[in-house]
């Protein structure tokens, strides 16, 4: 429709073309997924389609930016700025590209690193950006992949997982690294899963 279309054309412009691949297969996977979940489809492919719209900025330039949007960055964040992607992503869906749902903006806020008790869209977009097609193959993704469309929060709970693992939970250095909304929410996943 004319949103998505005049959107995607905007946003090609501030993204790689890598990054815009990515951003299709997120887009179409978040449709997919709310039509499985009875999401609202608009809402799903906006925030699948803006999640990574802030993505292509450098560590410096980021910073910068959200300074300039006032935009608060905590310790975690200030040793890796391509955290803020997702906090600026959302202010840009808003400020850049005519996005008023406030759904949409959480749903690209909290798509790095999660949150306890996300909403079906946060949830929907957080997944779709771990599974869509182009993503390079991990271990788990066809059994996530399968999992997203039979039980949402399991497959939240088993890229959580993965996450942590993978940012080296137990190691100390390393754990200083990870988000605390990446931790409460895989601890939040965690016991659904029990
Ligand atoms: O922007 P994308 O690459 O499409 O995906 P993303 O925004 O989900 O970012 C994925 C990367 O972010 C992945 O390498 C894991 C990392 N990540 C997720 N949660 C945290 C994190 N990195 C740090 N340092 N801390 C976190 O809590
Ligand atoms: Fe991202
Ligand atoms: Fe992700
Ligand atoms: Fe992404």
């Amino acid at each position: 429709n004319e949103q998505l279309e005049q959107i995607q054309k905007k946003l090609q412009k501030n993204i790689t073309s890598k990054r815009y691949c990515h951003t299709i297969g997120v887009m179409h996977t978040s449709i997919s997924m709310a039509m499985r979940y009875g999401a609202d489809l608009q809402q799903a492919a906006l925030a699948g389609l803006l999640h990574d719209c802030a993505k292509c900025l450098d560590d410096k330039e980021m910073l910068r930016q959200c300074d300039k949007y006032d935009i608060p960055c905590n310790k975690t964040e200030k040793k890796q700025p391509y955290l803020l992607h997702a906090k600026l992503g959302a202010c840009y869906a808003a400020q850049k590209y005519g996005v008023e749902e406030d759904a949409v903006c959480s749903a690209i806020r909290y798509h790095t690193t999660g949150r306890p008790g996300m909403s079906l869209l946060e949830a929907i977009v957080f997944t779709a950006d771990y599974i869509e097609p182009n993503r390079k193959m991990l271990e788990h993704l066809p059994v996530i992949r399968k999992m997203a469309f039979i039980d949402l929060e399991e497959a939240v709970y088993m890229i959580l997982r993965d996450t942590v693992e993978y940012l080296g939970k137990g190691d100390k250095e390393k754990t200083d690294q990870i988000e605390h909304h990446t931790l409460e929410a895989y601890d939040y996943y965690k016991r659904l899963h029990e």
